[in-house]
């Protein structure tokens, strides 16, 4: 039957056998088509032009999702021990939330057929798009026809918010909205795949306070290859507030006892996970004074395990994500809302530490970040524990560049007034260390530690010196390497290497150059001053 149809062209109508019986597990690997089982499409010619041409626009190739079934197969990515797993016959109900502004037809439409055809019926209460103030016209009554159309027994319904709410607060819309015991949300360019379901409703009936992200797989934007993601990563965070990806720790490593068991995370993405409804009001769902887009998934991250609960990922759960590069929506007011959200998350939830947010955004201290006091009455009400209580327990691998240091701040050249200085350039990349007229400490890319592991350091990068004299020094992801040791000797101010016993040096001194290592020789381009000395 999809053979048939995909042959013919026609990739949207879809089998009623398909449908009714929602037969998620025989159906799968009956078809063929374009971007069946999950692989790639490349288009050529005249639509490969048009889908080049709308590609900056729609931030991913909308004309090859367009031409891939609505309910297309996936291949199964599970590991196969999650295959033998056996959940119990009575689980909560899910509610799936899946929130939109002027999403493309296809990718929406996907993510509600993949929902509805790989949930078994007694678990999905409900899905909800919920619309947030779209104005492209295919997503008002061709949508609603097209709903009540293919799911007339009413599993699927459209909410509408009435007026542009931003990801946030559309998302307490949707649980508002929703009636199941539990809610999973999803951004609405997803498809869950086999099994999703069932690993997480069986761990939120297991312990309710548990906040659960299925693994999140990668849709490639270009093509719509469904790719599983191999080796399992935990969420961590920049003190810039950005959530970043890091591979699992090795005490989480020790501490489960199997490869497909929860993995705790210190945070999530944001998108894709599983609450139990009564504990996600309870801990304050989400903090209706944030707008559009950011930031919230720290805040939700924080408050979990800092409340009471605790976030894990479910490696049983799969559900793939279009990653666009960039946002395929309008921001009104053009202000920057993941650093007005993060200031709210910042005030409320980190005590002392938002420090370290504002060394990296200075900027932001004349914005406006609105009322506060209901985010903070929360949080006594519920006694949450503290940010340091959350980095000790949950993160205790975080860098904290001004604490458990032999000192850090400007690393400055007294001579010259210069200090070590990252000119800017992003410490996910390997660059070589530069240097700049001091900012007196008003310059986020001056910061660096020596760390009680002797190293100078950033967040995550070391400086590194293996070369001889004249070689410039380079910032990369710290390792165990000895060219990354480093002695400070605060009488004569020189910085040594420890395997090449080099000296740092100004070199030619330049505002704006590159420090070199040299040979020492007690001049004054080698001597150096740390800006706060904590145990030296
Ligand atoms: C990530 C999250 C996203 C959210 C965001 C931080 C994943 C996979 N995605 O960004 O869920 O946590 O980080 O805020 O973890 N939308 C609205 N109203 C708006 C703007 C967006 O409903 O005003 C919808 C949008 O259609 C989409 C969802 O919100 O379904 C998330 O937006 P995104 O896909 O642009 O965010 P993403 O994946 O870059
Ligand atoms: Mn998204």
């Amino acid at each position: 039957m999809y053979d048939i149809w995909s042959i013919l062209g026609f990739q949207h109508e879809l089998s009623e056998r398909y449908i009714r019986f929602r037969d998620y597990k025989r159906t799968e690997p009956l078809r063929s088509g374009p971007g069946e089982k999950g692989n790639p499409l490349y288009l050529e010619g005249e639509e490969k032009k048009l889908a080049d041409s709308l590609i900056e626009k729609e931030a991913f190739n909308r004309i090859a999702s367009d031409k891939i079934a609505l309910d297309r197969s996936l291949k199964d990515v599970r590991d196969k021990r999650c295959l033998d797993v056996q959940y119990p016959k009575v689980l909560p109900k899910a509610s799936v939330i899946i929130i939109f502004h002027n999403e493309a037809w296809s990718p929406l439409l996907r993510t509600a057929h993949s929902v509805v055809n790989r949930s078994p019926p007694q678990f999905l209460h409900e899905v909800i798009l919920l619309d947030d103030f779209s104005d492209k016209a295919f997503l008002k009554t061709d949508l609603e026809n097209y709903i009540t159309k293919t799911w007339p027994d009413g599993i699927v319904r459209l909410v509408r918010t009435k007026e542009r709410s931003g990801l946030i607060r559309a998302k307490i819309a949707g649980a508002k909205a929703a009636e199941g015991e539990v809610l999973i949300f999803l951004d609405s360019h997803c498809e869950a795949n086999t099994g999703w379901l069932e690993p997480l409703l069986s761990r939120i009936h297991e312990d309710r306070t548990a906040v659960l992200c299925p693994e999140i797989d990668l849709i490639d934007k270009d093509t719509l290859q469904y790719t599983g993601t191999g080796s399992f990563s935990v969420g961590g965070f920049w003190w810039s507030l950005h959530f970043s990806w890091r591979p699992m720790p090795h005490h989480e490593r020790l501490r489960r006892q199997s490869d497909i068991a929860p993995i705790r995370s210190p945070t999530m993405a944001g998108g894709l996970f599983a609450v139990d409804r009564q504990f996600f009001f309870k801990i304050g769902a989400y903090d209706p004074g944030m707008d559009v887009w950011g930031g919230e998934n720290l805040e939700l991250s924080f408050r979990t395990w800092m409340c009471g609960g605790k976030l894990e990922f479910i490696p049983c759960s799969r559900v793939g994500h279009i990653f666009r590069s960039s946002h395929p929506y309008t921001f009104p007011g053009n202000k920057d809302t993941h650093g007005i959200n993060s200031m709210r998350l910042a005030e409320v939830w980190m005590d002392d530490y938002k420090r370290l947010f504002y060394t990296h955004r200075k900027d932001l201290l004349t914005q406006d970040y609105g009322n506060i006091s209901e985010r903070k009455i929360l949080r006594e009400r519920l006694q949450c524990k503290s940010f340091k209580w959350y980095l000790d327990n949950v993160y205790p691998e975080k860098f904290i560049p001004d604490e458990n240091v032999k000192a850090w701040g400007m690393v400055r050249n007294p001579d010259s007034g210069i200090c070590l200085d990252t000119l800017q350039k992003d410490e996910k990349t390997v660059f070589d260390m530069g240097m700049f007229h001091c900012q007196s400490g008003g310059s986020a890319s001056q910061v660096i530690s020596l760390s009680n592991k002797d190293q100078l350091r950033r967040e995550e990068a070391c400086l590194d010196a293996p070369g001889g004299d004249g070689s410039r020094l380079s910032l990369r992801p710290c390792t165990e390497a000895k060219t990354m040791e480093w002695i400070h000797f605060k009488n004569n101010g020189t910085i040594v290497n420890k395997l090449t016993h080099k000296c740092l040096d100004i070199g030619k001194g330049t505002s704006g150059g590159y420090p070199i290592m040299n040979s020492c020789n007690g001049k004054d381009s080698q001597k150096w001053t740390m800006q706060h000395y904590i145990n030296l």
